[in-house]
């Protein structure tokens, strides 16, 4: 089995169409989406996107999608409102789907497991196995990736949620993360991905920018410009971001 993940897409669907074009070519068996899909400039239409893809695809809930649902459940439908950022981009994903996307983006698994030809028994979870919301970076101390890891039969796990590629060795486990489809804070533009199976293939496709901007500042979502700009206009350092996650962990250590 050879599979395209797919992880932290964040509604922007001009991106999902170019990594999904890029898969078409890639030959693969399956599509695993790594979850935080609608929380973003396009919720409605990301989502009927992915359910296009059919039996082809697993899906892993991220907490954004948690979130997402949350709101939708609780009636709240003013994004205005929220004075936090990702709250925001959950109460607008949740005001624009329908009762029908509520329900598949519910219906998402904690963690998918897949055996993959060349790396075996894989692991795919957002932030970490035991926690969609928990921060693994390039950066994370063995001592708390071992914590982390602590339990976990398969020997190599694929997360998401910190929108930054990297593939990484512990003790006997392989972690990678996949990068971000929509929201990438890789020093560089782009939409990224992971080819696993045999090998592991960390994979950034390029999309022109300026009509993917067009159609996303159409959706109205109230933080686009701080979102595009920090991911692809003027991509922040990379090891800035990985060090301010890891901060953010250290104060929630476990
Ligand atoms: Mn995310």
């Amino acid at each position: 089995m050879r599979v395209a993940s797919l992880y932290d897409i964040h509604g922007n669907l001009p991106a999902l169409e170019a990594v999904l074009a890029d898969v078409g070519r890639s030959r693969v068996d399956k599509v695993v989406v790594g979850g935080d899909v609608a929380s973003g400039p396009l919720p409605a239409q990301t989502v009927e996107a992915l359910l296009a893809l059919g039996d082809r695809a697993w899906f892993v809930r991220g907490n954004a999608d948690r979130e997402v649902v949350e709101a939708y459940d609780a009636g709240r439908v003013d994004a205005a409102a929220e004075s936090e950022p990702a709250r925001r981009a959950a109460v607008f994903a949740a005001a624009a789907l329908s009762r029908d996307q509520r329900d598949f983006l519910a219906g998402f698994s904690d963690t998918v497991t897949v055996n993959l030809e060349g790396l075996g028994e894989t692991l795919f979870c957002h932030g970490s196995p035991r926690d969609d919301d928990e921060i693994i970076t390039a950066a994370t101390p063995p001592q708390r990736l071992r914590r982390i890891l602590t339990g976990v039969r398969q020997r190599v796990v694929v997360c998401g949620h910190t929108h930054q590629q990297f593939d990484r060795r512990l003790d006997s486990y392989r972690v990678i993360n996949a990068g971000s489809v929509g929201v990438p804070y890789e020093g560089r533009a782009g939409a990224y991905w992971a080819l696993l199976g045999p090998g592991v293939e960390l994979r950034r496709t390029e999309y022109e920018l300026e009509p993917a901007l067009a159609r996303l500042r159409g959706g109205g979502f109230p933080d686009l410009e701080e979102m595009v700009g920090e991911s692809l206009l003027d991509p922040v350092d990379p090891a800035w971001v990985a060090d301010f996650f890891e901060g953010q962990a250290e104060g929630r250590s476990r």
